[in-house]
């Protein structure tokens, strides 16, 4: 496969300007007729004679190609493996191309294809060009009209934009024809055609338009719409309160589809959704699905603006437009629920897993230089490190000035396809501010690391903060620059209270680190402080400083910024959790982690405190995140840290436990309302401490929860306890009545899918492969597989790591099958194989070999073969 690079970007030879789409619906043979007027575009270098028209196409039956009316002799266009070339005589014309295809044998899932009889798409990144020949790329933006034909067996016919006419053919089918008036780039077109049911709402903009809001599902799942229609509701609002934005159709659709590589899709008045990010009801839903939906309904609705308005010039800009909006959406989340927690989770997200890709082999900058496959660049360097880079613009400039730059911005570059240098420079332009060197951010890769050291001059009355930062080398990168970022600090005195900073009182001060090394002064100050340091997650960094643990206890205790709060905890058990490996793999005696036992009985005590933080700081550190942290990993020496470190707390702090338990556990009616669900999470949290002592009082417990069945956060939390710390022959009892009692439930089915699969008791690999075989599994459902195949190898440390290498021989395989329906899939669950650097010799060799076996088993997809090719260089 051919690599591309930013730096070879042309701008297109040819425009749309037009593009008139019908599809006459058939499983194995779909005719889709595309009318496209052409034009030479004034921006391409206009000597010498007018080039060839390059198409884009793959896996198509080209059927007839004309132009201006007149059907092309072949020997002016010439069909290649993917794509149209066409030769060229004028400046602009009609062309009309004729292609049949098959979505019901497309398990790609790109493109047009069946979830269970019901015809969707998707299109991004470059999956139109599975639907017919085009130049398939976010720079030619066009207006689109499209109709659809259908038997009538298949009621609702949907695509982008407003429905300008419907009726009936003469031999009785359904004929409905679409209009989007916004030009827009082929990745954003959508059709869905099927037996669907919908809801309706309203939301009347700032303006005073009224916008018809519908949200379309299989008739079964009707009933779990409701929190997704208030969800984008609160979203239309918020963009207009927050950033200015108003919706622009008269419709707005939302459709939920089964089978979804992704999470969703913002295509133009259309968002498809993965079943599982948009369907929830109180029984069947936990907390955590609660919030993800109502994040991603943002996300996709915020895309509006952010993606489909002002899109990206080209792939490798793909930060521009998911960089911003999962900032936006992140902010969003924030304010109709814990600010504090929300962040907590977004950093252990990217500390785990985007720190992980950072060290790894796929490393690469929030603007990509090269890729060979673009899909595999939807990555959390891209969506969560660039959503990092705009929270830094934000808290460097200040959110007044922030929203001056995005309302440039917007202005600016509607209807255009932009790059993140336009984005910066909006930033600058309407602030007057220089951030030059901020730019680096986007070219240069890989996770800095923050050392910092400080001295008080008590005469002076002075304190003196000595930043170093230092980037390492990634793959292809190397003698890394200083970056520029927003570093917030707070003195505490001994008291625990902020020290003030300056005339007006503040407490917090964000120093701006420019250089390889700087110092700080912070004048009056009394008395010697601890710091804190890196206050919110200013910055996406790996920050040193040698706290003790006194020090860490304090913070604990005392800091104002729940973010700090929680990451002393962190620091505390991170500590424990080094010092036990060691003592494990040294074959010495494993000693109880004191300092955080003490850390934690407090925080337990401190009923003052937001639940949900208490829940967090409770939470240790994944198997995942000691594994970024560490080199020559052990796996048995992190699962064995982890377990001690988990009984010492669970012994020690039983019967505190046990009394936050019985506070909490108040029967109230559910509501995913941030107050509540605060309170479930430490009560779970609770229950699985308590279970985990093995003790029949709290498996009692945990059985007595499972079985009131009030709400899917209670039941799948208690069930998960059950099967990590209960007796096996119960555990399968109580996993036999879940799945009698929800089997019809495909979002259900995923959960108890996942549970077992994820279980470090319960999901060896004999279960997992029972599990692949059970009736309701489906190798051609990405959520299924994540359910089960990531499930074990992405979320099941302990069992899939098994010292005979038989875990990674089973990831192996799955993936080399996977690879030959669905390679986006395939490559994305390879990913454990291809870290396989960072352990030590027995396993590397193990992981290594099992990659080896991928790569050697035959030709692979273009996704594959570059994630697989770079593990392996
Ligand atoms: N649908 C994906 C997202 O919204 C890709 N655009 O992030
Ligand atoms: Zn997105």
């Amino acid at each position: 496969p051919q690599t591309i690079f930013l730096k070879d970007y042309q701008v297109p030879d040819y425009l749309i300007d037009r593009t008139d789409l019908t599809f006459d619906l058939d499983p194995q043979a779909t005719l889709v007729k595309s009318r496209l007027q052409v034009r030479r575009n004034p921006a391409a270098d206009a000597s010498g004679d007018l080039p060839p028209l390059w198409l884009d196409g793959v896996d198509l039956e080209l059927l007839s190609v004309a132009v201006d009316g007149e059907l092309l002799p072949a020997q002016r266009y010439s069909e290649q493996t993917d794509g149209l070339l066409l030769t060229v005589d004028k400046e602009s014309f009609v062309l009309e191309v004729q292609t049949r295809i098959a979505p019901e044998s497309n398990t790609s899932l790109e493109g047009l294809y069946l979830s269970n009889g019901m015809y969707c798409t998707q299109c991004e990144a470059e999956g139109f060009r599975k639907i017919t020949f085009y130049p398939d790329r976010p720079d030619v933006m066009s207006v689109f009209t499209t109709t659809i034909v259908a038997p009538a067996t298949y009621p609702v016919l949907l695509s982008n934009g407003n429905k300008i006419d419907s009726g009936t053919t003469e031999d009785g089918r359904l004929c409905v024809t679409w209009e989007d008036p916004f030009a827009k780039p082929s990745y954003l077109f959508a059709l869905v055609a099927g037996d669907l049911q919908f809801v309706e709402d309203h939301f009347t903009t700032s303006s005073g338009r009224k916008v018809t809001l519908q949200l379309f599902t299989e008739p079964k799942n009707i009933g779990k719409t409701a929190h997704a229609m208030e969800s984008l509701k609160k979203s239309m609002k918020w963009d207009e309160e927050v950033y200015g934005r108003e919706y622009d159709l008269d419709i707005f659709m939302i459709v939920a589809v089964d089978h979804f590589n992704m999470g969703a899709m913002e295509n133009k008045g259309l968002n498809i959704f993965n079943s599982a990010c948009v369907l929830a009801s109180p029984e069947t839903a936990t907390d955590a699905a609660f919030q993800r939906i109502e994040a991603i309904v943002a996300h996709e609705y915020f895309h509006n603006w952010s993606g489909n308005r002002v899109t990206c010039r080209d792939w490798f800009q793909l930060s521009l437009k998911e960089g911003f909006t999962v900032f936006r959406d992140a902010e969003f989340s924030a304010d109709m629920n814990s600010r504090g927690v929300k962040r907590i989770e977004d950093v252990t997200l990217l500390r785990t897993a985007q720190f992980a890709e950072d060290a790894g082999p796929m490393s690469h900058p929030v603007r990509p230089d090269s890729y060979m496959e673009i899909s595999n660049f939807y990555t959390l360097t891209v969506y969560e490190k660039g959503a990092e880079v705009v929270r830094m613009i934000h808290r460097l400039l200040g959110a007044e000035a922030f929203r001056r730059g995005s309302d440039l911005y917007f202005e600016r570059h509607d209807g255009c396809a932009v790059t993140c240098e336009d984005f910066v420079a909006a930033m600058e332009d309407a602030n007057g501010a220089d951030l030059t060197l901020f730019r680096r951010w986007y070219s240069q890769g890989g996770t800095p690391v923050l050392d910092v050291e400080d001295k008080y001059d008590a005469e002076a009355q002075e304190y003196h903060l000595t930043i170093r930062q230092h980037t390492p080398d990634t793959p292809g990168q190397t003698d890394k620059q200083p970056l520029h970022m927003p570093i917030a600090v707070s003195l505490l005195g001994a008291d625990g209270r902020e020290l003030s900073l300056d005339q007006e009182a503040s407490i917090e001060r964000v120093l701006h680190l420019t250089e390889a090394t700087q110092t700080f002064t912070f004048a009056d100050i009394p008395e010697r402080p601890l710091p804190s340091l890196l206050r919110g997650f200013s910055a996406p960094v790996k920050l040193r400083y040698r706290y003790t643990s006194d020090q860490l206890l304090f913070l604990m205790q005392y800091d104002t910024d729940s973010f700090n709060r929680w990451d002393a905890s962190q620091r505390l058990a991170f500590e424990a959790l080094e010092q036990l490996q060691r003592a494990y793999r040294a074959g010495g005696e494993m000693q109880a982690p004191e300092a955080l036992l003490q850390g934690l009985s407090a925080v337990l005590e401190n009923t003052q405190l937001d639940p949900a933080l208490v829940a967090k700081m409770l939470t240790l550190p994944s198997p995942q995140e000691l594994a970024e942290h560490g080199d020559a990993i052990d796996a048995q020496a992190i699962v064995a840290a982890r377990v001690f470190v988990r009984d010492s707390i669970a012994k020690a702090l039983a019967s505190r436990f046990l009394k936050r338990y019985q506070s909490l556990d108040q029967r109230k009616p559910y509501q995913p309302v941030a107050e509540d669900i605060a309170e479930r999470s430490l009560k779970n949290t609770c229950l699985s401490y308590l279970c985990a002592t093995g003790s029949a009082d709290a498996l009692a417990l945990a059985e007595s929860q499972f079985m009131r069945k009030e709400n899917m956060t209670d039941v799948a939390a208690a069930l998960a306890a059950l099967i990590e710390f209960g007796p096996a022959d119960q555990a399968e009892e109580h996993l036999e009545s879940f799945y009698q009692q929800w089997q019809q439930d495909t979002q259900v089915v995923e959960t108890w899918f996942g549970l077992q699969a994820g279980s470090a008791n319960y999901g060896t690999l004999g279960r997992v492969r029972e599990l692949m075989s059970h009736p309701a599994f489906e190798f051609t459902n990405p959520n299924k597989v994540r359910a089960v195949v990531g499930g074990f190898a992405m979320r099941n440390f302990a069992q899939f790591h098994q010292e005979d290498g038989t875990g990674y021989e089973f990831l192996a395989e799955q993936v080399i099958a996977l690879d030959k329906l669905n390679p986006q899939i395939a490559a994305r669950i390879v990913t454990p194989l291809t870290r396989w650097r960072k352990y030590r010799t027995l396993e590397a060799e193990q992981i290594r070999s099992a990659l080896q076996r991928v790569s050697d088993s035959g030709e692979l997809s273009r996704d594959l073969y570059e994630v697989v090719s770079k593990a392996l260089e």
